[in-house]
C-alpha cells in the first residue's frame, strides 16, 4: 500500500514526504514565516533539499477560526511560488479550496490538487481536476474554517469520517476524476475535536482508510492535538513549533502501518523517519528462526497494516 503509483509523482518505495510552504501571513503552525514570496520560494528548496518529495504550496490558512482570502489574493501569493519551484523541478502540490486556484496552479506547472475540502467548498473544483488529469487530494471536511469545530460531532468518528470521505469518492468520480487520481485524506484537525481523541482514534485505525484501495495522505504535522497531548501539568499547550518531535512519532507510526504520504513542516527528520519504517517494512517478509522455532513473516500477516 505504500508504494501504491500516483501518476507523475515520485515513487521511492516508501512513504513520500510532503514539504508544506503556506505563503500566508496567518497559518497557525508556522505564523507567517514565509509570506514573502521570495522567503517562501527559499523555503521550497530548503525543503527538497532536506529530502522533500513534494513541496505542498497554498495561501489560505485553515486554521481553526480562520476567515476566507479573496480568490484573486489566493492566486496572487500562490502562482509566482509555484512557477519558481516548477522551474527549480520541484514537485509541487498546490493546497487549494477553488477550482480557479487549482487551474492557475495547474497551468503554472502544480502536479497534485490538494482539496482540504474533497470537492465540497467549490462544486467547480472535480471537474478542474479531471480536466486537468492531475492526481486530487480527497480530504474529509465538514464546513469552513470558521465554524469547523462546532461541525466536531460523532458517535463513531471512524466509521463516520470512513464513509463521508467515501461519498466523497464517489462524487469526484462522478464528475469525471480517474480513480488512479485519487488521494484520501482524513483531515487530521478539521472538524474534529482535540479533546474528545477523534485524531488519535482516525490514526489508530488508519487501515479504515488504507482498506478502501486508495493511497492515503496523513497531514498530522503541528496540529493542536500534539499541542494538548505535550501540555505541561499546569495545562499550558507545547507551542506548534515543538511539536515536531511528536510529529515524527506519527510519521514513523503512520508510514510504517500503509501511509502512501505525510505532510510535515520540518522535512528532515521526518525523510528520516519514513525511511526507518521503509527498512522494518521491507525486512518483515522473511523467514527466520529465533530460539529454536522458526517464523514465516508472511504466516502471522493477518491482513492488518504490518509493522
Ligand atoms: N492540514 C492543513 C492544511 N492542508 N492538507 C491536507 N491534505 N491534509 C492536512 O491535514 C492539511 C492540509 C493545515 O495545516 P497547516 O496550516 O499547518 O498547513
Amino acid at each position: 500500500m505504500t508504494t501504491a503509483a500516483v501518476p507523475g509523482l515520485p515513487e521511492p518505495g516508501r512513504c513520500l514526504v510532503m514539504g508544506v510552504v503556506n505563503v500566508t501571513p496567518d497559518s497557525f503552525s508556522d505564523g507567517g514565516a514565509w509570506f514573502d514570496p521570495e522567503k517562501a520560494i527559499r523555503h521550497g528548496l530548503d525543503l527538497v533539499a532536506e529530502g522533500a518529495d513534494i513541496v505542498d504550496v497554498g495561501g489560505e490558512s485553515t486554521r481553526p477560526g480562520a476567515q476566507r482570502v479573496t480568490e484573486e489574493e489566493e492566486l496572487r501569493r500562490v502562482v509566482p511560488v509555484i512557477e519558481a519551484l516548477v522551474a527549480e523541478n520541484v514537485p509541487v502540490s498546490v493546497d487549494t479550496m477553488r477550482a480557479e486556484v487549482a487551474e492557475a496552479a495547474v497551468n503554472a506547472g502544480a502536479r497534485l490538487v490538494n482539496d482540504v475540502s474533497g470537492g465540497l467548498a467549490d462544486p467547480d473544483m472535480p471537474r478542474v481536476v479531471a480536466a486537468a488529469g492531475v492526481p486530487y487530494v480527497v480530504m474529509h471536511w465538514r464546513g469552513h474554517s470558521h465554524d469547523m469545530q462546532t461541525r466536531a460531532v460523532y458517535t463513531d468518528v471512524v466509521r463516520e469520517v470512513r464513509d463521508e470521505l467515501s461519498h466523497r469518492v464517489d462524487a469526484v468520480l462522478g464528475e469525471g476524476v480517474d480513480p488512479s487520481m485519487i488521494v484520501l485524506d482524513p483531515g487530521l484537525g478539521f472538524a474534529k475535536n482535540p479533546e474528545t481523541g477523534h485524531n488519535w482514534s482516525l490514526l489508530a485505525h488508519l487501515d479504515a482508510f488504507t482498506s478502501l484501495g486508495y493511497p492515503v495522505l496523513v497531514g498530522a504535522s503541528r496540529k493542536g492535538f500534539l499541542t494538548r497531548l505535550l501540555a505541561e501539568p499546569d495545562g499550558t499547550r507545547r507551542p506548534f513549533g515543538e511539536c515536531d518531535d511528536a510529529t515524527v512519532a506519527i510519521t514513523s507510526l503512520v508510514a510504517a502501518a500503509g501511509a502512501w504520504c505525510v505532510r510535515v513542516h520540518r522535512v528532515r527528520p521526518n525523510a528520516d523517519a519514513v525511511r526507518v519504517a521503509a527498512a522494518m517494512r521491507a525486512a518483515r517478509p522473511v523467514s527466520y528462526s529465533y530460539d529454536g522455532a522458526s517464523y514465516d513473516g508472511a504466516s502471522y500477516d493477518n491482513g492488518s497494516p504490518r509493522l
